[in-house]
């Protein structure tokens, strides 16, 4: 039942931010650096959110001074390589865009923001919270209610906005009524084997391996830890990928002429996704401003998911506080239109990726043979590969 108002476990604030993860904590940092008062609900322990592997990848772009521990200790990368034909061919996009990518893994990033926001900050988040639920949305005195770890009793929080950062599997989303959400959902019919592996990177930069057999990817993620993915069915169980075979098929896909022999390591992580893509406009829905992941789902193939997130969060955090403390409507008004413009040309993005990765393995000889030529091109055209290197660093001028 929802207590009233009266009620002492009723408490006001001006933003509710639901989830912690890199879009809730960077809007949570953005409020508290403005003297905005917050508070962020986590239904995950800090440790977990802090240990949770996925990200890596992380455009020059999508930081902001609130990553200072990224600056000092990410690795900068400028290139990444292709491997197809049993050759090697290296892309050297920084000499095209100027610009770099980060390679710093999202719990390290994680870590950093929650103890940014909490512990230098002093920022209130409550970790364990259980049963979220969003209430009067459509008023100008909406709420969001939990049920509180340590006494089971449901907690209210008055607010002005809720930022709805809580995922792929939040509440935030479903509390958009259907009549209003208009949700479009792309299935690639494709599944990816995502491996976390105890070994060093076995390349200097990212590597896309593109077969007959299906795609395969290298990661770093750091100088002891490598991520990898490999093509499979959808919906494959990852018991059918014991070590033997994992290596023996990342061997096969990635190897070509020159190329450093993998370094073997024991298999940390392994599941399958499904590898599908989905966008939810509008972002907002009366009080509510939907972020990240909860907004929009960019599947693996464009490592994109992790940096729409924070360019969504810089501008929703920016627009609150412009709000809060100056009266400015412009910035939220325009929210979800600014973001969905880059959530579009990113899912383009990572539909013309799809083709490139899977076209060899497609079974159709012709796909097969347009998807070769599709990677040629980038490698012989260098306006080819200049809009291609525009959309891997999400380096265009506006979106
Ligand atoms: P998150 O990170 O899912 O955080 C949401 C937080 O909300 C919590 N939560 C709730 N809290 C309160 N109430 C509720 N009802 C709640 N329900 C959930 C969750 O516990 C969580 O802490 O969403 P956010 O902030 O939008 O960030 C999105 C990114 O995490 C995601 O897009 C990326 O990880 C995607 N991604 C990648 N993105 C990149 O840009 N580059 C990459 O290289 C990259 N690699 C990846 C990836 C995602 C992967 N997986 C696991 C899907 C690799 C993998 C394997």
């Amino acid at each position: 039942m929802f207590p009233s108002p009266h009620a002492p476990s009723v408490e006001r604030r001006p933003v509710v931010v639901v989830g912690a993860g890199p879009a809730g904590l960077t809007v949570g940092n953005i409020l508290r650096a403005a003297a905005v008062d917050c508070v962020v609900l986590e239904t995950e322990s800090r440790e977990f959110i802090e240990t949770r592997p996925r990200a890596g990848v992380i455009e020059e772009g999508a930081v902001r001074g609130l990553a200072a521990g990224l600056l000092a200790r990410a690795q900068v990368h400028d290139e990444c390589e292709f491997r197809f034909g049993g050759e090697r061919y290296r892309f050297r996009y920084h000499e095209l865009t100027a610009r770099h990518h980060y390679v710093y893994p999202q719990p390290l990033l994680v870590t950093d923001l929650v103890r940014e926001y909490a512990d230098v900050r002093g920022g209130d988040i409550r970790f364990g919270v259980r049963e979220v639920r969003l209430h009067d949305l459509e008023t100008d005195r909406p709420a969001v209610s939990y049920l509180c770890p340590e006494t089971g009793e449901r907690r209210v929080v008055h607010c002005d906005f809720v930022a709805g950062c809580d995922g792929a599997r939040g509440v935030s989303r479903e509390a958009v009524p259907a009549w209003r959400a208009r949700l479009a959902r792309r299935d690639h019919g494709i599944g990816w084997l995502a491996l976390l592996a105890e070994a060093p990177p076995s390349a200097d930069c990212v590597v896309f391996g593109v077969h007959p057999r299906g795609f395969a990817g290298h990661m770093a993620r750091s100088p002891e830890v490598t991520r990898y993915y490999l093509q499979c069915a959808p919906g494959d169980d990852p018991e059918n990928w014991p070590h033997d075979r994992v290596w023996a098929e990342l061997r096969a896909r990635l190897g070509a002429a020159g190329a450093q022999p993998l370094a073997e390591g024991r298999l940390i992580e392994k599941r399958v996704l499904d590898m599908h893509n989905y966008v939810v406009p509008p972002m907002v829905f009366g009080r509510l401003f939907l972020a990240g992941d909860g907004a929009h789902l960019t599947a693996p193939i464009a490592a994109k998911g992790l940096n729409l997130a924070l360019h969504d969060a810089f501008l929703l955090g920016d627009a609150l506080v412009a709000l809060i403390t100056g009266g400015d409507t412009d910035g939220l008004a325009g929210y979800s239109a600014a973001c969905l413009r880059r959530a579009w040309d990113y899912q383009e993005f990572s539909e013309w990726l799809s083709g490139i990765y899977h076209g060899t393995a497609s079974g159709d000889r012709y796909h097969a043979a347009t998807t070769l030529a599709r990677l040629r091109r980038l490698f012989t055209s260098p306006a080819a590969a200049r809009a291609f290197a525009e959309q891997y660093l999400g380096a265009a001028d506006a979106y």
